[in-house]
């Protein structure tokens, strides 16, 4: 059980042009037949449930009551991305319909007065790009730049703001390291030449974007790469120290410096924090990684550590010169125990970061509904709403409840925190 080390929460106000969303992936929650990398990787067994994307949360038939439940929560941004391999199903081929579909859904979100934040990659490819080398292709940046193009110009005039690549280190190091997730390799070499490759692919959907400004496209549209962050925390000695510092270097801050050029804003995606020390066995690389002394964890064993997003921020945004928008947080809380603590402890985190004068443009809570959380399958509840995939019933749990509160008062008050925080 999460007991917030905070124990007297207090209100706060945030301010009235804040964007306060939650955040889905297209793979995650869509469900349909689709050639690629993660169907693939569940055909081959590899999710701990065995569910498939193929159902998720059949997203791509719901979208009418869906967008309903964002209305309902109040939000007034919304963070979804788009599935290439629907889009294109084969080199060479756009969906018509499917760019047109999406067309529909964004267009609703706007009369519905809800801004929406497009993320054009999210780990997922579709299989004929996956087969010719995906981001370690030579050709890989042209090929993703030419799927943005069908895009933006499908859409490009209602979306005010972009995600180019979901979580570069996660997609590269569980793919071309841990080789868990698709492509399933394990070669640092492979790991470097698709980060090259993806890098550029960033900065040519950039470019795609921009053109399309001056253009059909939204005027101003803003431009940001999600980026996992996590706090790194070294346990004791001067080795582990070292070993630490190489950690947050190759994990993330070399993402970082080599994916803002161009960028109109951080995308910051916070989860925990990991404590790393050095071991003496060159097979886990020189890397010990150590549980916290702090009893706090999510279901899937996380480390909830609210004051790391503080710590994080203010080395990030001094080092990108970016101003900063969360584009997700979250926690797996199946039993929806903790999650309106949770989302309270970040966001007065952020509330304390703002009072210091730190520009932070939002705050996208992971996720509106329970959904197809990669290898975990359907076992991991990360939703604001319940999702039965049997059914497919959505049902707004009591921190869905508080989040619906908090959107409607812009921050938290002392109702609030007796109803929801005790
Ligand atoms: O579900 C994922 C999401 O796709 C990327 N960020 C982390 C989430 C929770 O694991």
């Amino acid at each position: 059980m999460y007991v917030s080390s905070d124990l007297a929460p207090r209100p706060f106000s945030l301010p009235p042009e804040f964007q306060l969303g939650v955040a889905t992936s297209a793979t995650q929650i869509e469900g349909g037949e689709l050639q690629h990398s993660w169907t693939r990787h569940a055909e081959h067994g590899h999710i701990k449930d065995n569910s498939t994307p193929v159902r998720a949360c059949d997203h791509w038939n719901r979208v009418k009551q869906d967008t309903g439940l964002l209305r309902e929560l109040g939000v007034n941004s919304y963070r979804l991305g788009i599935e290439w391999a629907r889009v294109q199903p084969e080199r060479g081929r756009f969906d018509e319909q499917a760019l047109a579909r999406y067309r529909d859904e964004i267009q609703l979100l706007v009369d519905s007065g809800i801004l929406p934040m497009v993320t054009l990659h999210h780990f997922t490819n579709p299989l004929w790009f996956e087969d010719a080398g995906g981001f370690t292709a030579k050709d890989a940046p042209d090929t993703f730049a030419a799927y943005v193009e069908a895009v933006v110009k499908a859409v490009g005039d209602l979306v005010p703001q972009w995600i180019t690549i979901n979580e570069p280190n996660v997609y590269l190091v569980n793919g071309y390291l841990f080789g868990i997730w698709p492509p399933a390799k394990n070669s640092m070499r492979e790991l470097r030449k698709a980060a090259r490759g993806l890098t550029v692919a960033s900065q040519l959907a950039a470019e795609v974007i921009r053109s399309g400004r001056s253009a059909e496209g939204f005027r101003n549209a803003e431009i940001g790469v999600a980026h996992h962050l996590r706090v790194f925390e070294p346990l004791p000695g001067r080795l582990s120290a070292l070993t630490c510092r190489r950690v947050e270097r190759e994990f993330q801050e070399r993402f970082v410096d080599s994916m803002s050029e161009g960028m109109d804003f951080l995308g910051v995606n916070y989860y925990t924090r990991e404590r790393i020390g050095f071991s003496a066995r060159p097979g886990e690389g020189f890397i010990r990684r150590a549980e916290s002394e702090n009893g706090a964890r999510t279901d899937l064993g996380w480390e909830i550590y609210p004051t790391g997003l503080s710590t994080l921020l203010r080395r990030y945004a001094k080092r990108t010169s970016l101003p900063v928008i969360i584009t997700e947080n979250g926690a797996a809380d199946a039993g929806d125990h903790f999650r309106a603590r949770f989302i309270y402890d970040h966001l007065r985190e952020l509330h304390l970061l703002m009072e210091e004068g730190m520009q932070i443009g939002g705050y996208f809570h992971w996720t509106l509904m329970d959904n197809f959380e990669w290898l975990e399958g359907e076992s991991a509840r990360f939703g604001l709403y319940e999702c039965n995939f049997e059914t497919q019933q959505r049902r707004i749990r009591a921190s869905g409840e508080f989040f619906q509160d908090l959107c409607a008062a812009g921050g938290v008050t002392h109702e609030m925190i007796s109803r929801y925080l005790f």
